[in-house]
């Protein structure tokens, strides 16, 4: 039998290179927006008038961190589900579905976000066709009813997705009794049971206040309900993101690195650990929101530095594998054995810089979630650099250097160009750098995230360093990405292009050195962990959604729409400059 997936699947494999491709697509224009307002904020140079810059940062967000993200997540699962129990979905006309609504979603959220660029944007559904309200969007600001539409059909194709794979699990599950789920499988599952359980607080967020106030059915909401209800979804979402990647850094790397996974009962551990923790923990967005108790925070807070374990874990678990990984190859010493791992290859090498980087972004993480300090970060540009550490390099990084891994097995085409590929992961890692080094220091000192407007005097010099040289950092780590995502981007369109030559690709993971007969069987019985998570949700959130509700009133006091960021977030930079400054 040939080991190839493309063979073995066709269909499976043509819906995960349309995923992949979609999400390829997001990448490229999202990264555009990236460069565009790198370029503005440090008054580089100008394309868009500011108030347009927020169009362009809803653009970045969406596209980044909704279609790229997920859609490389709904092809990476397709394929571990469809490998790892070596059978196709039970209807292969679902999955188009699912796949079908995600892009009706996406099609209708990115028009309204794009119309944006119009001087003089039609009225669809009783008001102008826009969305500049960022990729969290907070009412008071309100977008054209279609964009909460194309996100709730969005979401509807993932539940129907996730749905679709416990389905082929349940028919493998009859055909092979008694069985431990394969590892791959258990990471899609749980993944699912986070999305399940988080997503619903979107869901209603929109489809209960969002959609009707911006369709004029009511007439105002109440803000902190909203908000609440985002960030019951929100930290469950950057997992969402996560997840796959560290399913590649499970599954992928150690064999990449020449060896086997050190253990898979610890990352079953892992998987169940963020299905728990993941969503009572949302209120860490929240910390200086008013209409909260302080206790209820600090429970909050103390859930999150729990939630620090998985990645611990993680951290371990994969580093242990790469090792024995290096031993396999020869390497020796205690630190000798990392010159044998296999850098010339940019799957391996971009996945270990993506963790590289990802062990700051998780300090960084820690930092943002103690009380006291978030006062000093929050709403800073600190949170963009924890951003780009964390779904921008430790997501997207390893994302491109699965793409390495995957696409030459999808497509049945050898990978073109890996000197190139080589250094486009490594031309990432340094811009990425650049960047957040930048945008950490700039953001212990104040200087605003979301702003189109922070100029300070270039000679100004803030105490971590000058504005000039900070603002010079910012604008070569937003050029130095744009070229990699560029590079990324050309190799995979020549590898798809590239018909007919073999791929050196091995797609088989050989088994774990201590495998899931390690693990007692009640890991695997997923309702104990989704009965666990539901009542540390009940217990972190009933109360405070209560008080938020009574407070505020379900669809709160009478509040004024506004149209564009810029008039949110301006009294807010007015706040946070003359703070800092004054
Ligand atoms: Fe976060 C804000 C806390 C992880 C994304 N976060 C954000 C926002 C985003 C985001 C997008 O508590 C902004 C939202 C907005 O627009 O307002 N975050 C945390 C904590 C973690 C964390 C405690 N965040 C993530 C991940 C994200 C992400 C992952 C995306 C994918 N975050 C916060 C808080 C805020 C926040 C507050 C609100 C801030 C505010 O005030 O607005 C933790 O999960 C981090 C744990 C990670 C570690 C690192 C472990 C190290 C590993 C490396 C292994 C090494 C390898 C390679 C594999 C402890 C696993 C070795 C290589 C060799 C060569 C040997
Ligand atoms: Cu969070």
């Amino acid at each position: 039998m040939t080991e190839l997936f493309a063979e073995r699947y066709p269909e499976q494999a043509r819906l995960v290179r349309a995923a992949l491709l979609t999400s390829f697509v997001a990448l490229g224009v999202g990264a555009l927006f990236g460069l565009l307002q790198a370029l503005h904020r440090t008054d580089v140079l100008r394309i868009v008038e500011s108030p347009t810059y927020y169009t362009v940062l809803t653009g970045h967000g969406v596209f980044l961190v909704v279609t790229f993200t997920i859609y490389f997540l709904v092809g990476l699962y397709q394929w571990a589900v469809t490998d790892s129990l070596d059978r196709g979905p039970v209807n292969p006309r679902i999955t188009w579905v699912w796949y079908g609504l995600m892009t009706v979603g996406t099609v209708l959220t990115a028009i309204t976000i794009l119309a944006g660029f119009l001087d003089d944007p039609p009225e669809v559904l009783g008001s102008e066709l826009s969305a500049d309200v960022l990729f969290t969007f907070y009412a008071p600001l309100q977008g054209n009813p279609l964009f909460y539409v194309g996100l709730a059909v969005f979401v509807v194709g993932t539940w129907i997705a996730g749905a679709d794979w416990f389905r082929t699990w349940w028919a493998w599950k009859g055909d092979n009794p008694g069985e431990r789920i394969p590892l791959p499988t258990f990471m899609v599952l749980t993944t699912m049971i986070m999305w399940y359980l988080s997503s619903i607080g979107v869901a209603v967020a929109i489809l209960a206040f969002l959609l009707p106030w911006s369709l004029g059915i009511v007439d105002s909401v109440n803000p902190s309900l909203t908000r609440t209800l985002f960030w019951y979804f929100g930290h469950a979402f950057v997992y969402f993101w996560l997840l796959p990647a560290y399913m590649l850094w499970y599954i992928v790397l150690p064999k990449l690195s020449g060896g086997r996974l050190f253990s898979d009962p610890l990352a079953r551990v892992v998987f169940i650990l963020f299905v728990v923790l993941s969503t009572p923990t949302g209120i860490h967005h929240q910390y200086l929101d008013p209409g909260i108790a302080e206790g209820f925070k600090f429970i909050v807070m103390t859930n999150t530095m729990f939630l620090l374990l998985p990645s611990l874990l993680t951290a371990f678990t994969v580093v242990a594998s790469m090792e024995h990984g290096a031993r396999q190859r020869g390497g020796e010493g205690t630190f000798g054995w990392l010159r044998t791992l296999p850098w010339r290859d940019p799957a391996f090498t971009g996945m270990a810089l993506a963790g590289l980087v990802f062990a700051f972004g998780g300090f960084t993480g820690i930092v943002n979630a103690g009380m006291n300090i978030n006062y000093l970060v929050h709403n800073s540009v600190w949170i963009p650099g924890h951003i780009h550490t964390q779904v921008g390099t430790a997501v997207a990084l390893t994302f491109m250097a699965g793409g390495y891994w995957l696409v030459p097995q999808l497509t049945g085409n050898r990978l073109v160009g890996r000197q190139a590929a080589l250094f486009q992961v490594v031309l990432w890692f340094v811009g990425i750098v650049f960047m957040t080094n930048s945008m950490y220091r700039a953001g212990l000192d104040g200087v605003p995230r979301r702003s189109a407007e922070p100029q300070y005097a270039f000679d100004y010099d803030i105490s971590l360093g000058s504005m000039a040289e900070l603002d010079a950092q910012l604008a070569l780590g937003g050029v130095l990405l744009f070229i990699s995502t560029i590079l990324f981007l050309g190799i995979m369109a020549l590898t798809w292009r590239n018909d007919g030559t073999e791929p050196v690709v091995d797609g088989r993971i050989p088994p774990a050195l201590s495998g899931p007969e390690d693990a007692p069987r009640v890991i695997d019985d997923l309702r104990v962990w989704t009965a666990l998570a539901v009542v540390l949700i009940v217990l972190a959130y009933t109360l405070p959604l209560v008080a938020v509700a009574s407070r505020g009133g379900l669809f709160g006091p009478d509040i004024t729409p506004l149209p564009v960021a810029v008039d949110y977030w301006l009294p807010v930079l007015a706040d946070l400059v003359g703070a800092s400054i004054g």
